[in-house]
């Protein structure tokens, strides 16, 4: 059996789960909202990145199936979080492929639906690269989840190949300043440079910012002089399963 035949019957053996990441507010410390990040519990070789099987899922179908199932999911969470009152926005990655299906705002549209969640309720998470390989194409879905209320964001701002001509041209709520830039920003000046410019042109272009891999709290001081809107990462906390991220905010609201 290879792995990706054993990742096309994950789903159905239960073996995928999602995990949260708090996202908060750099100015006055408020959980936003979350990210949802997929794991999946191999059970012979345990845990396995989505580093590893995201890529793999992507060079077939499966990859569509993956992504609902993650829509179904962390939709579902929210929808739960919400009834609670926890006010949060909930932000899921989609792959390049996704950004290339023209079906993807049908299924978007029934997963909602199902799981009685306002689209404004979630941010999707889309790579530079993602939108380069067919930027006309990708352009044309992101403008229907544009207007179906979905906000959008630039994941990993600053890796990849990236327009300014076509940032300008997407309806954007935010942009991720990538985690590589982040960690290092009190030790190296060009990454003090590049992480206060690009909050410098969102700012500009009206689009909030997330810095990622934030984990000291001389880091999060920095991001705040630099007047950084929201901040994620170890400082306040790892990745969790959904009942932990419940107990979390109980904690930490
Ligand atoms: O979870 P971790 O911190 O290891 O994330 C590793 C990579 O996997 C990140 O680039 C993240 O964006 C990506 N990733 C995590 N969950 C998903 C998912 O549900 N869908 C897609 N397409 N990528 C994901
Ligand atoms: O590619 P993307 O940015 O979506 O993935 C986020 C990845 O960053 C996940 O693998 C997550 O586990 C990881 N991560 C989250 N917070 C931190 C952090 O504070 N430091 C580091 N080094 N990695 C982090
Ligand atoms: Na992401
Ligand atoms: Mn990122």
């Amino acid at each position: 059996l290879t792995l990706m035949s054993e990742l096309r019957q994950a789903i159905e053996k239960e073996q995928l789960h999602i995990y949260y990441q708090p996202k908060v507010s750099v100015a006055t410390g408020q959980v936003y909202g979350a990210e949802a990040l997929v794991r999946w519990q191999h059970p012979k070789h345990g845990f396995i990145s989505p580093d590893e099987f995201i890529p793999m899922a992507e060079r077939t179908r499966v990859i569509k199936h993956l992504t609902s199932w993650v829509l179904k999911q962390s939709f579902k969470h929210c929808a739960e979080w919400r009834k609670r009152g926890w006010e949060l926005t909930i932000s899921v990655n989609l792959s390049a492929k996704d950004l290339h299906d023209p079906e993807l705002p049908d299924v978007m549209a029934g997963v909602a639906a199902a799981a009685n969640i306002k689209p404004g309720w979630m941010m999707l998470e889309i790579t530079e690269s993602s939108i380069m390989t067919d930027p006309e194409r990708a352009m044309e879905v992101i403008q229907r989840l544009h207007e179906m209320g979905y906000k959008l964001s630039i994941d990993d701002f600053g890796t990849g190949y990236s327009s300014l001509a076509y940032l300008k041209r997407m309806p954007l709520t935010e942009l991720k300043i990538d985690k590589s830039f982040v960690v290092d920003l009190l030790k190296s000046e060009n990454d003090a440079v590049i992480v206060k410019a690009t909050i410098n042109l969102a700012h500009n272009l009206g689009l909030q910012v997330t810095a990622e891999g934030v984990e000291t709290q001389d880091v999060m001081d920095k991001l705040s002089s630099y007047q950084c809107d929201l901040a994620q990462g170890y400082l306040f906390s790892k990745p969790m399963p959904f009942e932990d991220f419940g107990a979390w905010l109980a904690a930490n609201r």
